[in-house]
């Protein structure tokens, strides 16, 4: 399964057959994709269309709640050892923040770290971006900050290094590494290492653990995480005229242990028939779309596929019950 859009085969032509005229370029790579998913068996679906604006929200809501711990323990642990981290970055670093991300995490670095020079965030979505990137300037006018709109899972060209300028230091936080089939995190990585040649990445990595723990953090008792899954098929019935019936398909989040990751599916409850884009589609009671992959990891597990990728681990920091990690990796200049 492709997740996060790391590559995307589609022409615009094959596009255009599945959606309707009216659409915009991000919806008919949906179409395309949720064509393509519900063609083929077993389906799946990246992730990366959980996030419209009503996705976006509720995964918001997702970080806040008492089950969903990798939000909070990484908050923690950067608080916590901002100092340490710091001084690994060195005077007058700069961030580059892989996806828009969120303010606090960045915040927290931002006001530990000697002179900061430059905050480079990076993400596809242009508006999301300007908004952060001008909230963040409004609170650091001393900061030189400069959005950039670009597909971080590909290849990447980011402006040098300013004359003066200390250490480029990559952020990835909140676990989106897990997120990426095995061979997509290597190579994300490998171009990581590639454009931070000479500074570092500090990636955030949630570990394998309990998995009653694991289990609740993914089928929280509100029922967040499950509105959020099912906002795929809402999200596709609002945007693609699909008909998928919301209360015929059940939120399943179950930890696969010999895969070592959590796999989000929708199951249908029943025997059903869901028409989309001209075509009528079965469902067996059962079966289901699988929409997301999220890998734990170990820590020696994952430093030694930033190893593999060329990176050197340094320091890891984590919490005392070792949920959440935060790995140092050092990119060698060649
Ligand atoms: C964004 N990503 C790291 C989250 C995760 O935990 O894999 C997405 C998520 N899915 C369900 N809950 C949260």
């Amino acid at each position: 399964m492709l997740t996060h859009g790391l590559i995307d085969f589609a022409t615009r032509r094959e596009r255009e057959q599945n959606a309707p005229a009216h659409v915009d370029a991000a919806s008919a790579a949906f179409a395309h994709d949720l064509a393509a998913a519900l063609a083929t068996r077993p389906r799946s679906i990246s992730p990366k269309y959980f996030y419209d604006a009503r996705g976006s929200a509720l995964f918001d809501r997702i970080c806040e709640l008492p089950e969903y711990y990798p939000t909070r323990t990484e908050l923690d642990i950067l608080s916590q050892y901002a100092a340490d981290i710091a001084v690994q970055m060195g005077p007058r670093a700069e961030i580059v923040e892989f996806g828009a991300g969120s303010l606090r995490k960045v915040r927290l670095l931002l006001d530990a770290m000697q002179s900061p020079a430059r905050y480079l965030p990076i993400d596809i979505s242009g508006e999301h971006l300007a908004r952060s990137a001008a909230a963040l300037q409004h609170e650091y006018p001393e900061l030189d900050v400069q959005p950039v709109v670009a597909d971080y899972t590909q290849r990447l060209l980011l402006p040098a290094v300013a004359p003066g300028a200390g250490r480029r230091v990559g952020f990835f936080p909140g676990s989106t590494i897990g997120n990426f089939a095995p061979q997509e995190a290597l190579h994300f990585l490998r171009v990581a290492a590639q454009v931070l040649r000479g500074g570092a990445l500090l990636l955030g990595a949630d570990l394998i653990k309990d998995p009653d723990v694991l289990h609740a953090a993914y089928n929280d008792a509100q029922g967040v995480t499950a509105a959020f899954n099912l906002n795929l098929l809402a999200r596709a019935n609002r945007e693609l005229g699909a008909d998928f019936a919301l209360e015929q398909f059940a939120h399943s989040a179950f930890y696969n242990a010999p895969q070592q990751r959590i796999e989000m599916h929708l199951m249908s409850r029943c025997r059903q028939q869901v028409a989309f884009g001209g075509n009528s589609y079965d469902f067996d009671e059962g079966e289901t779309l699988h929409t997301e992959n999220s890998y734990k990891f170990t820590i020696t597990g994952l430093r030694a596929l930033a190893a593999h990728a060329g990176f050197r681990p340094g320091p890891v920091w984590t919490d005392e019950k070792r949920l959440f990690s935060l790995h140092w990796l050092n990119a060698p200049s060649e």
